[in-house]
């Protein structure tokens, strides 16, 4: 911006522009700026028809987007309004520093707070809906580390007691208190959204008003003028997650999204943009992506400046300053602000002559001025059409005075000084003495007081108290039995994949009355890679706007049907913005009071590792559904090479707490696995989600075990007990998904050529068998008096010959989880190793998980244990055709 001034042309005609410039402020005065906004468009149109060069500005001005004379009359009572934010602010500060008094190192923050009080308060006071009639309400995602303020507020309420403030971060003492930040998780009746990892609540946020769209158009609940409103940092809006999505919301319309950035100009370690200006790069980005903005710059006081400036010089010198500088002037205070600021032009040193310094000084920031942020607010709620985003200049550290305010360090100030205690209680007039000040107490007027009243009154006339989460009780029935009994048997030519059996049964279970309706897919871009294009005509793509056009395969069969109450979300080449699909109706029975049922389908490799902190703060938000892990395994997805061969998701799932993990092997698993997911999550609430591997290898889908359903869901089961008469020795063999094949494959190797009997496992969970088997080990330490108790898996090995083989198609860490209560039975078969682009049969020689190197490892196995002649297994190798000076693929 100050650029674009500087460079402006010199003007040859003054005399002409101001005809011109007056020409249009009748028009304005006259007509009103919606002729005016007609006019310039048509201007603009005839301009590029003479090929004129239309200048192109991202920013607009450094003032405020909605002019003072457009501003309504605040609606509340400022004063009693002011004394509620003062005792809020108080009892945050006094939170958070009383804390780390008694508890040095607890942390906690009191700065994003202090800059952000006014942005809430006006909220909570005027905006925010609890609920629209019996309908739930506004959707708000808060500031993860402002979370004290919304504490000290719910606890002026009477919603959090003073124990529980007290016990800030103390979660478990003898008297729980309240966690850091926004964790469903740890608060799941106040908390809705975790938001402190930078970047996850602007995406989520984005993709919940579209899934409120998604559900509001197929008729899954009622429409209401319910919104989102976001609350984000400056320093956050550098996150890609935090700017990668913006596009969204506007293709959506989505004008139920309203997103405030907290510009208090500062991050942790210092400003945002020192050298520039945040405000003006944010409107940049967000204009030019279609948003609505508005800044909120400046406070009411700064009106009758504007007015008495004829010159232009005091818009000029806001525009010229950067942020760096807007940060000195708060924290050096008045006396510096008009030499340096006012005092830079004659015209702007003019404007401040009859003011004091302290009154300069005082000059507030839009973002602390409740009349421009409730002008803020309303422009945001009129707007239709489209997301709109507020950008609040705040000042962090607001109210500390040399404790913070505007200072480089305030965001790590934890704990004030006895005289800055002090300094805060005068400026915010609070009633206690000054020995309670100092121990910062904290202060709760009774519940008659007139300013609890109107706190209460407030929140009764916008519908209840926020944030609150309220998950409905189950509304899911069980699946029927017999929707799954086809999965029970052995397949048919041609034999599908895993990938192919599972979105057979999505397909089914879509059918199935009542649940059908709720079952979300989500796929980013690879739905014809799962073969899973025959849904688009079924059950047609969601696309607000409809189907605009007609498809250039319209006369096919399967053709690309989008829809407005299409069911299937296509979310393009977006995982970030699938998952955060996902997270919306993973969380939908808490926020909606809609079961619903997601399934996201993806590319393995693309999960986990790449929005593992998105699945982290699903798993925070006590998100339900499927997360399905396709293309998964290192040797079975073959020829891709290795950005895409996933050998390490099942690890990074096993670091999921409420996640359950599981690597199928057949169809009948698959379909034993989500019914029994959906019984669990859907109708006893339990809070997991689920992870399963697809693969894409075709083979025979077996017949399903009698009374195998137990195992699958524990983790383990017998597939098949050898039957080989007088073995020379025994073993068992355990695989995974795909690599089960190869383990039944090796077992036909063992007992023709070397008479050796292998009883085939399928095991379909490690983390889960590991999980149960930490939980009995904890207990029998805790219980040493008392008889100890087995876990499942040694219960299963009990009474079992030989070593134990255990392959799949991902890392051998995945199949040791079980290896310390198996000791010295175990063996690992594994893809350790980057991936090549190479074919199934070849990759799996390479990480030696094929059927060969499976009857390599359990002869080697016999053989160290004597059980197996040495020189014969040695021999073995030679005959399996395996290399034993071949590389080693962990390092290869
Ligand atoms: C992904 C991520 N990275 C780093 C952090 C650590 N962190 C917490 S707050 C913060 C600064 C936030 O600055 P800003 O967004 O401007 O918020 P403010 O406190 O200034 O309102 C940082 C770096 C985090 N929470 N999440
Ligand atoms: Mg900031």
């Amino acid at each position: 911006m100050h650029q674009q001034l500087t460079e402006r042309p010199v003007d040859l005609d003054p005399r002409e522009t101001a005809e011109w410039i007056e020409a249009l402020d009748q028009i304005v005065e006259g007509a009103g700026p919606d002729r005016a906004t007609f006019l310039l468009d048509k201007l603009t149109d005839r301009a590029r028809e003479n090929g004129v060069a239309v200048p192109f500005r991202a920013s607009t001005p450094y003032v405020n987007t909605v002019p003072a004379w457009q501003d309504v009359p605040y609606p509340g009572d400022r004063a009693l309004e002011r004394r509620i934010k003062s005792l809020v602010r108080w009892n945050a500060m006094a939170m958070v520093s009383h804390q780390n008094k008694v508890d040095d190192g607890i942390g906690g923050h009191i700065s994003t707070y202090a800059s952000l009080a006014t942005l809430l308060e006006v909220g909570f006071n005027h905006f925010f809906h609890g609920s629209y009639g019996d309908q739930p309400g506004d959707l708000v995602y808060f500031q993860g580390h402002a979370s004290p303020g919304v504490y000290a507020r719910a606890f002026l309420e009477g919603r959090l007691s003073e124990d529980q403030l007290h016990n800030f971060r103390h979660e478990l003492r003898a008297t729980p208190g309240l966690s850091s930040y926004p964790h469903p998780w740890l608060m799941p009746d106040f908390w809705q959204f975790p938001t402190v990892s930078m970047g996850i609540g602007p995406i989520n946020s984005i993709y919940q008003a579209r899934f409120m769209r998604y559900l509001e158009n197929r008729g899954l609940i009622a429409k209401t003028p319910r919104k989102v409103w976001a609350f984000l940092g400056d320093g956050e809006m550098d996150e890609p997650e935090s700017t990668g999505a913006i596009g969204v919301a506007v293709r959506e319309k989505l004008d139920n999204l309203i997103f405030v950035v907290n510009c208090n100009l500062q991050r942790l370690d210092g400003p945002v943009r020192g050298n520039g200006k945040i405000i003006q790069e944010l409107e940049g980005i967000f204009r030019g992506s279609g948003w609505n903005v508005i800044k909120c710059i400046w406070g009411t006081d700064w009106d009758r400046l504007f007015e008495k400036d004829t010159s232009g010089r005091l818009i000029q010198l806001m525009t010229e300053c950067v942020d760096g500088e807007y940060q000195s002037f708060k924290a050096k205070g008045g006396a510096y602000a008009r030499k340096e600021f006012f005092g830079r032009y004659p015209e702007t040193a003019a404007l401040v002559e009859d003011m004091t310094d302290e009154e300069i000084g005082h000059l507030h920031r839009g973002g602390h001025d409740p009349a421009k942020v409730y002008n803020a607010y309303k422009a945001a709620m009129e707007h239709t059409g489209g997301p709109t985003v507020i950008l609040a200049k705040t000042i962090k550290g607001y109210g500390l005075g040399e404790a913070g305010e505007s200072r480089n360090p305030a965001h790590n100030s934890k704990k004030l000084k006895e005289t800055e205690v002090e300094v805060f209680r005068a400026r915010f007039e609070i009633p206690l003495s000054e020995e309670e000040a100092r121990a910062c107490s904290l202060y709760r007027p009774p519940q008659s007081s007139p300013e609890i009243a109107y706190m209460h009154e407030r929140r009764r006339a916008l519908g209840g108290y926020l944030p609150s989460r309220k998950p409905g009780p189950s509304k899911t029935t069980a699946i029927p039995a017999e929707v799954i009994e086809e999965y029970r048997h052995a397949s048919k030519e041609p034999h599908p994949s895993t990938t192919m059996a599972f979105v057979r049964l999505l397909t089914r279970l879509m059918k199935v009355p009542d649940i059908g309706k709720r079952i979300i897919p989500i796929v980013p871009d690879e739905a014809r890679t799962f073969g899973m294009e025959g849904m688009f005509r079924a059950y047609g793509i969601y696309a607000s706007g409809g189907q605009l056009y007609k498809p250039h395969d319209s006369d096919m069969l399967l053709f690309y049907k989008e829809s407005k109450e299409g069911q299937i979300l296509e979310e393009g080449i977006t995982e970030a913005g699938s998952m955060a699909e996902f997270t919306a109706a993973g969380t939908a029975y808490a926020n909606y009071g809609v079961d619903a049922i997601p399934f996201y389908i993806y590319y393995s490799m693309f999960g986990f590792q790449r929005v593992g902190d998105m699945i982290w703060a699903f798993a925070d938000s006590r998100g339900k559904g499927f997360l399905l892990g396709a293309t998964a395994g290192r040797t079975t997805l073959n020829g891709e090479g290795l950005q895409h061969q996933d050998g390490h998701s099942l690890l990074l799932a096993s670091t999921v707490p409420s996640l359950a993990a599981y690597d199928p092997a057949f169809a009948y698993e698959i379909a034993v696995i989500v019914r029994d997911g959906i019984r669990r999550m859907y109708q006893d609430r339990e809070d997991l989600f689920y992870y399963l591997t697809l693969y894409n290898d075709n083979y025979p889908q077996a017949e399903q075990p009698e009374g195998s359903d137990e195992g699958i869901v524990k983790g383990i089961y017998l597939f098949k007990k050898s039957e080989l008469a007088k073995p020379k020795a025994r073993v068992q063999l355990l695989g995974s998904g795909p690599i089960m094949v190869e383990a039944i494959k090796a077992a036909v190797i063992l007992a023709e050529r070397y008479s050796v009997a292998a009883d085939l496992w399928s095991v379909t969970s490690y983390n889960e068998l590991r999980r149960e088997a930490l939980k009995i080990e904890r207990w029998n330490r805790l219980h040493p008096a008392e008889p100890a108790k087995k876990p499942y898996i040694q219960q299963v090995f009990e009474g079992t010959e030989g070593p134990i083989v255990a392959a799949s198609d991902y890392m051998k860490v995945v199949q040791d989880q079980i290896a310390p209560w198996l000791p010295g039975r175990f063996v690992a078969l594994g893809t350790d190793g980057f991936g090549r682009s190479e074919s199934r049969s070849y990759l799996r020689r390479h990480f030696e998980n094929d059927a060969a190197s499976i009857v390599v490892a359990a002869l080697s196995k016999l053989a160290r244990d004597g059980k197996f002649d040495a020189k014969k297994a040695a021999k073995a190798i030679a005959e399996m055709e395996i290399d034993s000076e071949k590389p080693d693929s962990a390092t290869a």
